[in-house]
């Protein structure tokens, strides 16, 4: 039956995508096996999605009409707490156990500047582009707050992509797991009200208390790959833990992302006629999938070389590529506080054709080259700095496009 199906999309002219009523409800067996109970595809609800709102995003690549832009302003640096140093490598503890809590501007001035001006050209060359950005409020992310469970101040508006996930015509808040973390949305909150205003799906996935039992205190400071800082006591979601490919969503456990969470998105997608796969990378840190699986086009992903995907053989023998990226050329000893360099690969599709991608990753642009994706370089190596690229430095929000099976 899949090869079939196989067969039959490469004979298509756009191969690999068939819409929502025509999928067979086997199309995908094997990438579900044993992680999808069976639902009826030919339940009317699954085309109960409104594409005439202002929020409609499908997949990683349609054409991109509307985005949000993260903001630096107010960004605060992490606490070395036992979650952050989970995702974090050893070396660089020390900048957190020393920095933590006080505003990245007034530790790095000089770099901040640098940052600033780069998150300032990204914006224009998107709206160069014809794209429309909006903009997170500048939230004051120093203030101080408690919940029952602890204290904290905040982080930063500037990844969007950690928080919000949109599907279809669906606005979804996810939880984030860092405690720093626990109020981010509020800095997001007039930006997701206002899409909400207007006729948007909102939903919001429930609030972790990010207690003891969900953080796990005792976690070791060297994990092997499996051995995650956060628990199952409770469901937890990081949009930036899952890629969207139409009906088919893959999403990955990291420390920040738990089975729970996996879970809960998965029964709250079904009725809609979306799946939630899990995959696999053996990355002991792990957070957040997309510097280790970045979806480019239908047929083509982006996966990193030292990450391995375990689920590599479903993706192939389902007619897609699965092209390894080339090493970053992030300069040695540039400050990646954050992240590792691997979020070269962090790139945003402007439409299945042209990439926004940093502009000193010529091997990077030629991969894309290959793959007949077009490279729109920009500046992004300050702005990497605390712990993004072009994907988690924003949120598409608006796809010209249609719900369809890739799968
Ligand atoms: O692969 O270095 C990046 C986290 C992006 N928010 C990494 C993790």
């Amino acid at each position: 039956m899949l090869r079939r199906l196989v067969q039959q999309c490469s004979q298509m002219k756009t191969p690999l995508r068939v819409s929502v009523a025509q999928r067979s409800a086997s199309s995908l067996v094997d990438l579900r096996e044993g992680d999808y109970k069976s639902f009826d595809t030919q339940n009317p609800q699954y085309q109960q999605f409104n594409d005439k709102g202002p929020v409609w995003a499908c997949n990683e690549w349609d054409p991109l009409e509307e985005v949000l832009i993260g903001r630096p302003e107010n960004a605060v640096v992490p606490y070395a707490r036992v979650e952050v140093k989970a995702c974090i490598d050893p070396k660089k503890w020390h900048f957190f156990e020393k920095n933590g809590g006080k505003y990245w501007a007034d530790v790095m001035p000089e770099h901040w500047k640098k940052l600033v001006s780069e998150v300032e050209t990204f914006v224009k060359v998107v709206e160069g582009e014809g794209i429309k950005v909006v903009r997170a409020d500048a939230f004051d992310h120093g203030k101080e707050f408690k919940t029952p469970f602890f204290a904290s101040n905040g982080l930063y508006s500037a990844m969007p992509r950690d928080i919000l996930m949109v599907v279809g015509d669906e606005i979804i808040e996810a939880t984030l797991a860092w405690r720093q973390r626990y109020f981010e949305f509020y800095a997001f909150r007039n930006v997701v009200l206002d899409y909400w205003k207007r006729g948007a799906k909102w939903t919001m996935i429930p609030k972790p208390s990010c207690d003891s039992r969900l953080i796990n205190e005792n976690h070791s400071p060297d994990p092997k790959y499996g051995d995650f800082v956060t628990t199952e006591t409770e469901p937890l979601v990081e949009a930036a833990d899952f890629v969207r490919a139409g009906t088919d969503i893959f999403g990955q456990r990291s420390h920040v992302t738990n089975q729970a969470g996996i879970e809960w998105l998965r029964r709250h997608l079904a009725p809609r006629g979306i799946r939630v796969h899990e995959l696999h990378f053996v990355e002991p840190r792990a957070m957040h999938i997309d510097t280790t699986f970045a979806l480019v086009k239908p047929g083509y992903a982006l996966t990193n070389p030292k990450r391995p995907l375990l689920e590599k053989d479903k993706f192939i023998k389902a007619g897609w590529k699965l092209v390894d990226a080339p090493i970053p050329s992030v300069p040695d000893g540039h400050p990646m506080w954050m992240a590792s360099v691997w979020l070269a690969m962090n790139t945003l599709m402007k439409d299945p054709s042209h990439v926004f991608v940093e502009k000193n990753e010529v091997a990077l642009h030629k991969v894309f080259e290959k793959m007949g994706v077009k490279s729109i370089p920009v500046d992004l190596l300050h702005m990497n700095t605390i712990g993004g690229g072009f994907h988690c430095w924003t949120c598409d929000i608006r796809r010209r496009g249609k719900m369809e099976c890739y799968f």
